[in-house]
């Protein structure tokens, strides 16, 4: 059994053993505390040449697909010197494990790339917008020429803030998706009748969405407003003529498609009742005129 697991330590033992516990970690933590002051030629080496990066990445990305850095940001990485492994970790921020880290070597610096895993890996901008991992360096100093043996040497930790950049992936859907409505037959023109609404997720003119009606003979008689949804009057209503009318309203958004034959299946349709109410006055009229 081990001497830690019982209840008769002796303490002098015990006093030994934390004394030597907490050598050890002081030992560990002044190794990398000295190497903290690596540079060379005027280089900080290892260190992380910023606390934070933004990068992005497009939603339903492909598995490997790598996150883009906007041009104008510092190179997410550390400077290297030969002699040393570097190696990149994920150590918070990514419960579902949806990215990697990989180390690139180019010249004297390591540079930190991040793409999606390879399966089922979706990213969903709708479910999730942002990603913010916490990446740790460790840098080992290899000490023969053959890497056979090596030492830790560094640690440094930096965040990487990856914001998730919408596709235009969701129709408009309406909801409800039939509406009815009375309106007198002496109805003026232009007035409300009905509002439709439709809602997309997506993000901008991805999300915006433009009603418009189905059947142009109905156009004549009914309008849309194209981003209210509201449907009026456009011509005066006749009920002996007609008493029922249905109008079916188009929603589709204003972002390009997202594949080719989103074009096709992107519009979604809600119909319209309308019940045309016969006005008593005018109707007598009608019958003795
Ligand atoms: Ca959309
Ligand atoms: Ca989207």
């Amino acid at each position: 059994m081990s001497p830690l697991r019982g209840h008769h330590l002796p303490s002098q033992w015990m006093a030994i053993f934390c004394l030597t516990v907490l050598g050890a970690v002081r030992a560990h933590d002044a190794f990398f505390q000295h190497s903290r002051h690596l540079v060379q030629d005027g280089v900080q080496l290892f260190k992380f040449t910023h606390t934070l990066y933004n990068v992005s990445i497009p939603e339903n990305s492909a598995s490997r697909t790598y996150v883009q850095q906007p041009t104008d940001e510092a190179r997410m990485g550390v400077h290297w010197v030969v002699g040393h492994e570097v190696k990149y970790r994920i150590v918070g921020g990514d419960k579902e494990k949806v990215f990697k880290v990989e180390e690139r070597i180019v010249g004297d610096f390591a540079f930190l790339t991040l793409r999606t895993r390879t399966g089922n890996v979706v990213l969903n901008r709708e479910k999730t917008d942002e990603y913010i991992l916490d990446v740790r360096v460790t840098v080992t100093q290899r000490l023969d020429r053959r890497a056979l043996s090596s030492k830790a040497i560094y640690e440094d930790d930096t965040r990487v803030h990856i914001r998730v950049l919408d596709t235009n992936d969701l129709n408009p859907l309406f909801y409800p998706t039939e509406y009815s409505a009375t309106v007198t037959e002496d109805c003026p023109l232009h007035r409300s009748i009905v509002r439709v609404v439709a809602e997309d997720a997506d993000l901008g003119i991805n999300g915006e969405i433009y009603y418009s009606l189905l059947d142009p003979l109905a156009t004549e008689q009914f309008a849309v407003h194209p981003t209210s949804g509201v449907i009026s009057l456009t011509r005066p209503l006749n009920f002996a003529e007609r008493s029922f009318h249905e109008v079916i309203v188009i929603a589709t958004d204003r972002g390009g498609s997202f594949n080719t034959r989103a074009s096709v299946s992107r519009a979604s349709k809600a119909r319209v009742h309308i019940k045309v109410k016969q006005v008593s006055i005018r109707g007598i009229h009608k019958i003795f005129s």
